[in-house]
């Protein structure tokens, strides 16, 4: 069904989609993001899917947005062919996502890995924003999520030197949330993903919103936000199984209702 990507649905619960063009470091091309965009809102409306998992391959999770595809481009292309709306077709999607990468992640690809949720990487894992040496800056958040991520001075490296950090100083840096061999970090990340698809899915849903409002609000308004769809979960049957189960000591059966 895709050309540039590959999908899968993992039971219990998981979507994983798996960036492939291999021979081009899965270069992030137009054709490739519109694909990523595409599968993604597909998991996002699908009630049995409640994690989602990006990854690449062993070499590379993507070496940045296809240069080839931009190297002609003026700044009136840019403006009329933007490609923003596929690109930004994940900050639209309410599921939570997990990045598994390794080898190169780089320009695009790593504010790809950045619009996910949580990061899991390999042993392997680079992260750069390399734009610079190509007489360009990032453009798809390589400057203000990762200066959220990691601070200003080592963005302020990795935007204005090319600085590229390894999956222990990624961590270190707290861009990653985990660092796994090459053999297991994908399974890892699997059963990260696993363990969040079997949570109540509205409640992970709005977890998942109130956390990243708090990058958008000041505190006093991200607290009523919070408190307001805290208050919101009391409306749901979900609530009161997980609260029930409790009380019983069972295993909540989610309807996500
Ligand atoms: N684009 C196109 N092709 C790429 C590529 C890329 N980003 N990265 C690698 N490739 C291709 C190479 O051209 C090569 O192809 P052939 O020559 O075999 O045909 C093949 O992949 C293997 O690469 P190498 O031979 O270079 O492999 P090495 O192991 O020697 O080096 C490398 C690996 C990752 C260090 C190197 O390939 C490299 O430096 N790649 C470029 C990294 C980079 O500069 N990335 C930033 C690109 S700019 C936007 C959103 C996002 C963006 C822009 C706009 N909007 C929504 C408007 C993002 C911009 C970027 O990401």
């Amino acid at each position: 069904m895709y050309d540039f990507i590959k999908t899968e649905f993992i039971e219990p619960g998981v979507g994983l989609i798996r960036l492939n063009r291999p021979k081009e470091l899965n270069a992030l091309s137009p054709e490739l993001m519109a694909e990523l965009g595409a599968a993604l809102v597909d998991f996002d409306a699908d009630e049995a899917v409640g994690a989602i998992v990006i990854t690449g391959n062993e070499r590379a999770f993507a070496a940045g947005a296809d240069i080839k595809a931009m190297a002609n481009a003026g700044a009136i292309d840019m403006i009329l062919d933007d490609p923003i709306d596929d690109w930004s077709q994940i900050h639209q999607i309410t599921t939570p996502i997990i990045a598994a990468v390794s080898g190169h992640c780089l320009g695009g690809g790593c504010e790809l890995a950045m619009s996910c949720d949580i990061i899991v990487a390999s042993e392997s894992a680079r992260f750069g924003q390399p734009e610079i040496n190509l007489g360009i800056i990032p453009g798809f958040g390589g400057t203000q999520r990762l200066t959220h991520a990691v601070g200003k001075g080592i963005a302020m490296e990795m935007v204005l030197a090319g600085r590229v950090l390894d999956a222990e100083e990624a961590r270190h840096h707290d861009l990653v949330n985990h660092i796994y061999p090459l053999e297991t970090y994908l399974d890892e990340a699997l059963k990260l993903a696993a363990k969040i698809a079997a949570q109540a899915p509205l409640a992970a849903r709005m977890g998942k919103e109130a956390v990243n409002q708090a990058f958008e609000l000041r505190l006093a308004q991200g607290l009523t936000y919070e408190r307001r769809l805290f208050q919101m979960l009391f409306a749901t049957t979900d609530q009161k199984e997980g609260m029930a189960a409790f009380i019983e000591k069972r295993k909540p059966l989610w309807t996500g209702r």
